[in-house]
């Protein structure tokens, strides 16, 4: 996850690992203020892939965050993906036209996700987002990212009381990393495949009782 100071970066990582609303924020830690992440995080999930937070750049980033973030980017050889976080209110700077650049460039893989999307009225929503990707350098990008369109925090106050767009998120990580949905699961599923196993052993035992059962009392008839 990458992106300028305070669009949210860690506040989605949370999101993605989390789903009611008290376990959010206990992971990736979050702040009003800019600069929060200083150094690259690294989140296992469930030991089948990690998500890595960062450092935002912009003008509260610093210069060594930047080339820490880039050096990853370009020497991880088992990064699946990354993707470029902005806020859907404020829309793309300098910054974040250079960052695209290099990534196309670079042939980093690459989605892009409009966060904080709850920041501009439900009216103007559609028609907002549509012009700030077609004025900017995401219109004339010779490599084409999907596109993600997010808020991670259900602040009542806002304009959307719920989340929105996770899931689609949580879909592409699979996605990207060659998982199954049902590949997030391993160990309850196991548990429920046990579960079934017991539950017949436990059935095949009493009906053996009570047949035993029947059986002798037959004889027992018998007798008399
Ligand atoms: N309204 C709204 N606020 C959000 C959303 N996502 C994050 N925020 C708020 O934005 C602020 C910054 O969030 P962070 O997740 O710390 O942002 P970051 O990109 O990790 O910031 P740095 O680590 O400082 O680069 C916090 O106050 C969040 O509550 C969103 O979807 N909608
Ligand atoms: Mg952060």
């Amino acid at each position: 996850m990458m992106g300028r100071c305070n669009v949210g970066k860690s506040s989605l990582i949370n999101a993605l690992v989390s789903n009611n609303k008290e376990s959010v924020t206990k992971y990736a830690r979050v702040r009003q203020f800019a600069g929060y992440t200083p150094c690259l995080n690294f989140y296992n999930v469930g030991g089948l892939f990690r998500l890595v937070d960062s450092p935002g750049y912009g003008v509260k980033g610093k210069d060594w965050q930047g080339e820490l973030v880039f050096e990853y980017l370009l020497n991880r050889r088992v990064l699946k993906n990354s993707y470029l976080i902005l806020d859907a209110k404020v829309g793309l700077n300098e910054y974040d036209e250079l960052i695209l650049n290099n990534l196309v460039q670079m042939g980093v893989p690459f989605d892009v996700i409009f966060n904080k999307i709850d920041k501009v009225t439900d009216k103007q929503r559609v028609h907002h987002l549509q012009k700030v990707i077609k004025n900017s350098v995401l219109s004339t990008l010779n490599i084409q990212p999907r596109y993600y369109f997010v808020n991670s925090v259900d602040d009542p106050k806002s304009g959307l009381s719920q989340r929105t767009g996770i899931n689609e998120i949580r879909l592409s990580i699979l996605e990207s990393c060659g998982l199954e949905v049902k590949s997030l699961k391993p160990k309850l599923r196991k548990k429920k495949e046990n579960q079934i196993e017991e539950r017949i052993k436990r059935k095949n035992v009493l009906d053996s009782i009570k047949k035993t059962k029947q059986k002798q009392k037959q004889k027992e008839e018998a007798k008399h």
